[in-house]
């Protein structure tokens, strides 16, 4: 799978290219492609925003730059394009297992007041948002849209971890303990140590459906 970032802030990036996602990418199990939306105006500064028509504050990303973007880095539009903006449909889990399905994803990143309606009309198939809340920029929802679907690449997460974690059938993850036995006087639930693992996924059931029925009872977990 390859996924395009479209972006005026490139150096962003950089923090995909560590850990699980950056081992992911050096493996060749996925391709990020970071491309600079500067690089494509066509105008004698690079200028790539300009002031909104009908006035307002802030600037307005302009459409030129993004249009031959896009049109460079996927010709014959084979490609799904999502927008990330605050007004976008917010971003669940279900949503990364969907985008797992096409082979390249191209990411339009915001800034300023956001992009000129043009761009996203003639060029985004869809727009997510990941959050009620407003950010400087597109590039971290888009960082975050790519560290959930690089999870189910697969290889890149072991099968174990992504059955058991929260958000799949089973509501919010059980609380989880490693060594030391005893820490700052706490101690370890008795039934991890015991070696009953039928009592253990017991506990570990009973403990997810508490958690997501205070939690979270609008999750489907268990505990409903
Ligand atoms: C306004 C319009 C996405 C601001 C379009 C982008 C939050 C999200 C921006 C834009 C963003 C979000 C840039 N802030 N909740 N800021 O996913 O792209």
């Amino acid at each position: 799978m390859k996924i395009t970032v479209l972006t005026l802030f490139p150096e962003m990036f950089t923090p995909l290219f560590e850990s699980v996602i950056g081992r992911a990418v050096n493996a060749g199990k996925l391709q990020i492609e970071v491309v600079n939306i500067r690089d494509y105006a066509d105008n004698k500064h690079n200028k790539c925003d300009d002031y909104p028509f009908g006035g307002g504050a802030g600037m307005v990303m302009m459409p030129q730059p993004i249009g031959t973007a896009i049109k460079a880095v996927d010709p014959e539009h084979k490609a799904h394009r999502i927008y990330t903006s605050p007004k976008g449909k917010t971003f669940r889990q279900e949503k990364a297992f969907e985008l797992l399905n096409y082979e390249h994803l191209i990411i339009l990143c915001g800034h300023y007041e956001g992009v000129d309606q043009r761009a996203i009309d003639l060029y985004v198939d869809e727009e997510i948002s990941i959050g009620d809340y407003v950010l400087t920029g597109g590039e971290l929802p888009a960082m975050v849209i790519c560290d959930c679907i690089a999870r189910y690449v697969d290889g890149v997460v072991s099968d174990g971890s992504l059955a058991e974690e929260t958000f799949g059938e089973n509501g919010l993850e059980y609380p989880q303990y490693t060594r030391p036995a005893v820490y700052e006087g706490v101690a370890v639930p008795e039934v991890l140590l015991s070696g009953n693992h039928a009592l253990i996924d017991k506990w570990r059931r009973e403990q997810s459906a508490k958690l997501t029925a205070e939690r979270r009872p609008d999750l489907k977990g268990e505990s409903k």
